[in-house]
């Protein structure tokens, strides 16, 4: 099973560096060569039930994901959960979805259009957790969605890849604390989110998170290309309950914050 999910991973990271190349230069700079753990990876998805989260973490339960958390975000209108694996060296798996039916009209219709669009069949493949879009959409569509909900327009330009990676603190040899990590980081000419500050959470909630702001890359859009923010990198220290074991779950409070990571600059 281990090797099977790894093999996924493999193939999701692959196709989130062709968005992201700034992920390469994270790696290098945090793990000096070495390997990274990733504490999680996180993806977006709409509350239509051909494209909701379950028909995402589908392709995770077949391979021993477990559903373990549930998140609301009123503000933003999403609704999420997370999914964790008994081996404990592969990502949790954090899974949003817009609360599609929150919004106008005019971007109910742009969303429905863009979902028709997809083939079953393509949503019924593992594949799909690392496939982009499926349809067409127009950058007037892009931007209307955009004022609504950067998550929206974000769907609408990138959908079902990872949105993000995330070193997980804890595994590195070279640092222990998100101080230095951040300021690391910075040194090297990488743009922390700093929404609600550049660290979200605290040992008291368990965890602590940062993350960079998203790459920007050119996406086409059916009548012109335009270039956006693509996808992030986040970083998390987690901290031990009473019986030792390390926390395992999201912050809401934190987590809403982190969302931002892909707004433009
Ligand atoms: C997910 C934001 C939440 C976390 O670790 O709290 C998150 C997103 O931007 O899609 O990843
Ligand atoms: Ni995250």
């Amino acid at each position: 099973m281990t090797t099977q999910v790894k093999a996924l991973f493999d193939k999701i990271w692959d196709n989130y560096l062709t968005v992201t190349p700034s992920a390469k230069n994270v790696h290098q700079l945090l793990g000096s060569g070495n390997d990274l753990i990733n504490d999680h990876v996180a993806y977006r998805t709409f509350n239509i039930d051909k494209v909701c989260i379950g028909k995402l973490s589908a392709h995770l339960e077949a391979l021993g994901y477990v559903e373990k958390g549930e998140y609301n975000f009123e503000a933003k209108k999403l609704y999420a959960k997370h999914f964790e694996h008994a081996d404990n060296t592969l990502p949790k798996v954090f899974i949003s979805q817009l609360l599609v039916e929150e919004f106008s009209d005019e971007a109910q219709t742009i969303i429905r259009k863009m979902v028709d669009q997809i083939d079953e069949k393509a949503i019924a493949d593992e594949s799909f957790l690392y496939s982009g879009t499926h349809w067409q959409v127009s950058s007037e569509d892009y931007k209307a969605l955009l004022a609504e909900s950067e998550y929206a327009a974000w769907m609408a330009a990138w959908g079902y890849r990872a949105n993000h990676f995330t070193v997980s603190i804890n595994h590195l040899q070279n640092y222990n604390d998100i101080e230095t990590v951040n300021q690391t980081l910075k040194d090297a000419g990488f743009v922390l989110n700093a929404s609600g500050g550049e660290i979200k959470g605290d040992p008291q909630v368990k965890l602590e998170q940062s993350s960079t702001m998203a790459d920007q890359a050119v996406v086409e859009f059916s009548d012109r290309a335009l270039e956006i923010p693509s996808c992030f990198y986040e970083f998390a220290k987690r901290y031990p309950l009473e019986d030792g074991t390390l926390y395992t779950g999201f912050v809401a409070a934190s987590a809403d914050k982190i969302f931002e990571s892909t707004n433009a600059a």
